[in-house]
């Protein structure tokens, strides 16, 4: 029997799709404007009615959970998707999720759910560079991929995906790295496979922990802690790091220069907020390469934390989880070093 008798006579995967708004729920006056048009306007059902060939793939059931740019992402709406999903993926009647979502904090929210979804069932989050409405878009053809590697059995036990571009991305690696163009999505390591002639094809695994091997529930986060950012450059004053120390976050991501370099006139102002009970997390501006422990600062000696090769934004991201736990400089570094 061959491989694709085998796949034709299995019953069609059962997928939610999930709208939240974004670029693929977008709509331009002209379809010329790739770039510049109206965000998060056609309702999730109307996105899936204008895509007929994914009803031949999978049974699709739609929800529509927000309606706006991913820039209004925040951890209220992440901690509502992510048990939203969660609940569905417990049903025997749910084989895998799609959420459609904005490109800007994509690698955000898929990280999040990477983090704390205890399921092995496929959950691809996909959006678009261009709207619907534009030329060449990339809305309909992502859409379809995310659907094509949720109704698909090698996906399981991958964690959270990012579908676009033909590309199929862990949510620990993906990144946006253009503001415009389609091959927006890069992973430091490459993507983990590709989806050709409607097949996903994978070629790697990540390496770290995720769901169902992570330390974090959905089911059991009703609150995260704040976590900011700050990003540095020449010529810098503390002004930045003193305000956000008094704005109660719990703990402070730097975005270094280079290998995670503190400007002189910096470093006084991250020893105080270690001081204060506040952590302080080395990382780069870079975008690539590893921050090393000790190297650049004596993290020892201050008791600050790196972040091994995570990008400053999705560093946030894993410390507001390491932070509902146990709030120990040892614990909270090694969630660096294994996720
Ligand atoms: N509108 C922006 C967002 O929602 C960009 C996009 O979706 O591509 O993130």
């Amino acid at each position: 029997m061959t491989r694709d008798i085998v796949m034709a006579a299995r019953p069609k995967a059962r997928i939610v799709l999930i709208g939240t708004g974004g670029t693929i729920a977008g709509h331009g006056a002209s379809s010329i404007n790739t770039s510049a048009y109206d965000c998060s306007v056609l309702r999730i059902d109307d996105i899936l009615a204008d895509l007929p060939v994914a009803a031949s793939i999978a049974d699709i059931r739609t929800e529509q959970l927000f309606q706006f740019g991913s820039e209004n992402f925040g951890n209220a709406q992440l901690l509502q998707l992510g048990k939203r999903i969660s609940s569905l993926l417990k049903r025997d009647n749910v084989d895998g999720i799609v959420v459609t979502h904005g490109t800007d904090t994509i690698d955000e929210t898929a990280y999040f759910l990477h983090l704390t979804l205890k399921s092995t069932k496929p959950v691809v989050v996909v959006g678009a560079m261009r709207p619907p409405s534009a030329l060449s878009s990339d809305g309909p053809l992502n859409l379809y991929h995310a659907i094509v590697v949720a109704a698909s059995q090698v996906a399981h036990s991958k964690g959270t995906l990012v579908v676009a571009n033909d590309e199929i991305h862990t949510a620990r690696d993906v990144v946006k790295t253009n503001t415009f163009k389609q091959d927006a999505f890069r992973s430091p390591y490459g993507p983990l496979g590709f989806i050709v002639e409607g097949k996903p094809i994978f070629y790697r695994l990540p390496a770290r922990r995720h769901t169902t091997e992570s330390e974090w529930s959905i089911d059991e986060i009703d609150e995260v802690p704040e976590v900011g950012i700050i990003y540095a450059h020449g010529g810098m004053n503390d002004a930045m790091v003193r305000a956000m120390l008094d704005s109660g976050v719990k703990a402070v991501i730097y975005a270094a220069t280079g290998n995670g370099n503190v400007a002189t006139s910096i470093v006084d102002s991250l020893v105080d907020a270690r001081l204060r009970g506040i952590h302080v997390v080395r990382g780069s501006r870079t975008g690539g390469g590893v921050v090393i422990r000790n190297a650049a600062q004596p993290d020892d000696r201050y008791d600050w934390l790196v972040t091994d090769d995570q990008v400053p934004h999705k560093a946030r991201i894993l410390m507001m989880l390491a932070l509902t736990g146990e709030n120990c400089a040892r614990k909270l570094q090694n969630a660096f070093l294994n996720y």
